[in-house]
């Protein structure tokens, strides 16, 4: 039996969950319009500082935008990346793909557009994202994420060593010891209609002083997130540099479409990422058209938290997958 509709989303961004549920569960909108409000909640909620403005400075301590929407019926996305000074990244995303003929705009060109659309040209710098590079930069001796950067020799922190760097830094930041809860993180939305419509969508301020101009995943289709009528749904969240190279969330639709479950595609999914990667730290939400959900992990300690509310819950309900 299924119990439509369905609403489900990365992490414990309930807030954003309710919102799109209120939408979608009262009749007269779209899922397009739960998707875009759902994320929208959480852009100004500034959900654990990663999703939305203030938060993920880049090296030179600005914050940029990444965000896309998809509709499973049409096949029609609309997605911005590097978007800078607009709060409303989804917004903008959906604007992307309801009134031109394009998928991905970028930069300073997405922002001009957007103003076009009539979005607020506004900082995105807050106190903690000025607070952020500042303490960022004063245990850094340089540029971070380059390599062949000649080690600054006031300081006593060099040589330099990138990789490895960026993938300590990425892991230890993303996890709160304390209370065992990951900070950082990417809203993915999937939401499935009463006719078995499922659109897909996600927002995130993206990577950590990241390099300017740096676009993850989230933005990407088939890698951040990816929706097909009569098949399903996947949207990702985790190191957005490693997960586009692979198209997770498209490589779980396919492997529905083969027959697989939702579990099984959501590990299978995630299967090329970790060989390649071992230390890949990463997350999977994937839904087929009649509402059946798993989620599969790798790389998180306390398991991967996911939030979700269809007609068989009383409340939104957050469920916590243990990793591979
Ligand atoms: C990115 N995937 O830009 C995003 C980051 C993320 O939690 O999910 N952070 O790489």
């Amino acid at each position: 039996p299924v119990s439509l509709p369905l609403v489900i989303n990365t992490w414990g961004f309930t807030n954003a969950t309710q919102k799109a549920w209120s939408i979608i569960n009262n009749g007269g909108k779209t899922a397009m319009d739960a998707l875009v409000a759902g994320c929208t909640e959480c852009e100004i909620l500034q959900c654990d500082t990663t999703v939305g403005y203030g938060g993920s400075p880049d090296e030179i301590g600005e914050t940029t935008l990444d965000a896309m929407v998809m509709d499973g019926k049409t096949q029609d996305v609309g997605s911005v990346g590097d978007l800078r000074g607009i709060k409303n990244a989804i917004g903008v995303a959906r604007a992307v793909m309801e009134y031109t003929e394009h998928t991905l705009i970028v930069g300073e060109s997405a922002s001009k557009f957007a103003v076009e659309m009539g979005f607020t040209n506004e900082s995105l710098t807050t106190n903690t994202s000025i607070e952020m590079t500042k303490n960022w930069k004063k245990n850094n001796c340089q540029p971070n994420f380059r390599q062949n950067v000649t080690p600054d020799p006031k300081k006593s922190c060099g040589p330099y060593k990138p990789i490895q760097n960026l993938y300590n830094t990425y892991s230890s930041s993303r996890i709160d010891k304390n209370i065992g809860k990951t900070n950082h993180d990417t809203i993915g939305m999937l939401i499935i209609d009463n006719n078995n419509n499922i659109v897909a969508g996600t927002s995130t301020n993206g990577a950590n002083h990241k390099i300017p101009g740096r676009v993850g995943d989230s933005p990407i289709a088939g890698a951040g997130a990816y929706a097909r009528n009569k098949v399903g749904g996947a949207a990702a969240t985790g190191d957005g540099d490693i997960m586009m190279r692979f198209l997770p969330s498209f490589n779980a639709v396919m492997l529905l479409e083969l027959g697989y479950s939702p579990e099984q595609a959501a590990l299978k999914a995630l299967n090329p990422i970790i060989q390649f990667y071992p230390s890949f730290v990463g997350a999977l939400i994937v839904t087929n058209t009649n509402g059946s959900f798993a989620a599969a992990c790798h790389g998180l300690p306390n398991g991967f938290p996911y939030s979700v509310r269809n007609t068989d819950m009383k409340d939104v309900k957050i469920i916590t997958v243990p990793c591979v």
